[in-house]
């Protein structure tokens, strides 16, 4: 057993960054979950799991089926079509395929089956508590943060009833009708009660900014988010810079709040595909910058979603430590390119960022985004290590569980301002 004060050598690096990484709690920054008492907002289980979007895109390139015929059929049709076509007749080769394969062994079932009977008895057995609890455990996850969106009726009702929220799934308030469909917006805003319009007045530049205080109040948010187009730039003559600069900076402002922006969707390149229908666009990371330059007062988290963004946007992160980099979003949660991106973060900005997040939006997908997330950052932190090593650092396994743990959670919790004890 390595002592902490052991300096590593060639021969147990690669075993000490595993176990640090295996071992370390993480904080998964951005998932879809919502918690237990939100009753069918919180999805999981099989059915769930193998119906998720990135499955539905890649059933139609190993079936004859339309996606009117596949829309057309009940949930668990729609699983059972999705499991022989890319588990039973195909390899389940790519990365959402094999994440599915990865749950279902750790948690001890087959696989291989010809069907999801065996699964759906599995889970036909357990209660949902039990179940976040299990998955946590497993993923060895000790907080989540969820994706909650006050101008999604579904869920505006279940903040409006006060139901319960552990205090591990931390708030995200999600204001993309805000930013990317003002008139939704305003709309929603007026039906609440607030003196909004589709000009922004004074008054509804005061009333939408008193809007975001009521849902800062009631979700108590660790930061607000929007996931922005490809094309977004900034600033320019739209609503959305208006919106950007009268409403939402002054409100992170106001309550020290982060500002989490999510860039590069081309929304909707194939609508038949529904939330599998979004495809990636190349973003202006001059933009961000701009937006780090202007407000040193806003912590900004950014996740951009095209490959060819990731290092020009460890650069911007270089010029403004107002800046954190977090994520191998969407399209880049593949082990070859969180590879590829945690190697240029190590490179150019050492421990200072947040290396992942799962993006779940269903319980079970912690299992395997977490398993497969750990085994590809270690790759990473090895071949960085060994470099140091090489060169002569007397690299300990104290300063490997330090860096992981401030990867993993520490430098979040600095950010959005929660307790080192995870306290919330
Ligand atoms: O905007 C977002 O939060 C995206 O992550 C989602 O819209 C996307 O569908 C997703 O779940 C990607 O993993
Ligand atoms: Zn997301």
């Amino acid at each position: 057993m390595t002592q902490m004060g052991e300096v590593m050598t060639a021969a147990t690096l690669q075993q000490n960054v595993d176990e640090a990484v295996q071992r370390t709690p993480v904080i998964d920054i951005h998932t879809h979950l919502l918690p237990a008492s939100f009753g069918d907002l919180c999805l999981w289980g099989i059915d769930e799991l193998v119906n998720y979007h990135y499955l539905v895109a890649e059933l139609f390139r190993s079936s004859s089926a339309t996606p009117q015929q596949f829309w057309a059929l009940t949930k668990s049709q729609q699983a059972d079509m999705i499991w022989d076509a890319l588990f039973v007749k195909n390899t389940p080769l790519s990365e959402a395929t094999a994440g599915v394969v990865a749950v279902m062994t750790r948690l001890g079932l087959d696989p291989a089956q010809p069907n999801l009977r065996q699964a759906r008895e599995y889970f036909a057995s357990v209660t949902v508590e039990q179940y976040i609890d299990q998955v946590l455990k497993l993923a060895h996850v000790s907080e989540i943060v969820m994706t909650n969106d006050p101008f999604n009726p579904a869920e505006r009702a279940m903040w409006e009833q006060n139901k319960p929220c552990p205090e591990n799934f931390h708030r995200a308030l999600r204001m993309d009708p805000v930013l990317n469909d003002w008139d939704t917006a305003h709309a929603v805003m007026a039906a609440a009660g607030f003196k909004t319009s589709a000009d922004l007045t004074p008054q509804t530049i005061t009333e939408a900014r008193r809007f975001l205080d009521l849902w800062i109040a009631r979700m108590r948010p660790v930061y607000l988010a929007v996931s922005m187009p490809f094309t977004f730039a900034y600033p320019d003559d739209s609503l959305r810079t208006s919106l950007i600069q009268k409403v939402v900076l002054p409100t992170c402002l106001q309550h020290n709040i982060p500002f989490a922006l999510m860039i590069g969707v081309s929304r909707q390149v194939n609508p038949a595909l529904k939330d599998a229908g979004d495809s990636v666009g190349f973003a202006d990371t001059a933009s961000v910058e701009r937006l780090c330059s202007e407000n040193p007062g806003v912590r900004f988290l950014v996740t951009l979603l095209a490959r060819e963004n990731q290092h020009a946007l460890c650069v911007a992160a270089r010029k403004f430590n107002n800046l954190m980099p977090f994520g191998c979003w969407w399209f880049l949660n593949n082990p070859s390119i969180i590879d590829e991106i945690t190697s240029e973060r190590l490179e150019l900005l050492g421990a200072t960022t947040i290396p992942q997040h799962s993006d779940a939006r269903i319980l079970d997908q912690l299992i395997y985004k977490w398993q497969h997330s750990r085994r590809a950052i270690s790759r990473a932190l090895y071949e960085s290590y060994s470099r140091l090593i090489v060169d002569g650092y007397p690299l300990t396994r104290k300063q490997i569980d330090r860096d992981v743990q401030r990867m993993f959670s520490g430098n979040f919790r600095k950010w959005v301002g929660l307790p080192e004890t995870g306290a919330h």
